[in-house]
């Protein structure tokens, strides 16, 4: 069998990536014990579906988070969620849904278009480009994420608008959440590594915005990370 490469963008700030997706599957990976060789892109350009991650394995190359996992889970015979019920799949789909794909997008709007983080966060996600190259590239990424964001519907709201969707989903995470360790019970399972990998990057990094309050605030939200953590990361 030949050896899995998982690509993925930059870590920083503590964790293994910045991106949701990435620290997803690095979570994943780490929950089900596959052996694999991380390597870090400086862009996502070089991936099938120019998103990361991407990983290449026996000769294919395969993009997105979700379809990576399923390749994984058949090819490696792994499953977290095996003793899950249809009804505790049907949840778990939702909140994967919830979180990748309206909460993701207000973490990219305070990150991306809010000026202030935006200084700060565009030396992150292009650490690894080198700088003349990367002041050129920074505006043209910007400008294709903005497009994204107005693509996605949520781009049109204004900010305190974008800020009320977000609280609303980290709300809402904690209240299904509640007093149990991880998302459907004791055990964890992928939407638990999905969470950790979008609550992570909002909670556990230096970029201010009302939603991170709220997720703070949550009280069992840090700690769910905290549990991940000492649990995958120790
Ligand atoms: N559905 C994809 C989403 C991946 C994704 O959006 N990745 C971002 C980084 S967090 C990316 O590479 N964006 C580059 C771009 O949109 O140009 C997955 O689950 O992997």
């Amino acid at each position: 069998m030949s050896e899995l490469v998982v690509h993925h963008l930059a870590g920083a700030w503590g964790l293994p990536s910045v991106s949701p997706f990435c620290l997803k599957l690095d979570a994943y990976l780490r929950m089900t014990g596959i052996p694999h060789k991380a390597v870090t892109a400086p862009t996502p350009f070089a991936a099938p579906k120019r998103k990361a991650p991407w990983i290449e394995h026996e000769g294919k190359a395969i993009g997105d988070s979700g379809f990576i996992i399923d390749y994984l889970r058949t090819r490696f015979n792994v499953d977290p969620d095996k003793n899950l019920t249809p009804a505790q799949h049907g949840t778990a789909l939702a909140l994967r849904r919830l979180i990748e794909e309206n909460l993701y997008w207000t973490m990219v709007y305070d990150r991306w278009v809010v000026d202030a983080n935006w200084r700060v966060f565009r030396n992150v996600v292009l650490g690894g480009v080198p700088v003349p190259m990367r002041y050129a590239i920074a505006p043209m990424a910007r400008r294709s994420v903005r497009q994204q964001l107005r693509g996605h519907g949520i781009g049109i709201h204004s900010a305190d608008e974008i800020h009320t969707i977000g609280k609303r989903d980290v709300a809402a995470l904690s209240d299904v959440l509640g007093d149990k360790p991880f998302f459907m019970g004791d055990t964890p399972t992928e939407v638990d590594a999905i969470a950790y990998g979008q609550l992570a990057n909002i909670l556990l990094v230096p970029i201010p915005t009302p939603i991170k309050d709220e997720g703070l605030a949550r009280k069992n939200l840090p700690a769910f990370l905290d549990r991940f953590r000492q649990r995958y990361y120790a």
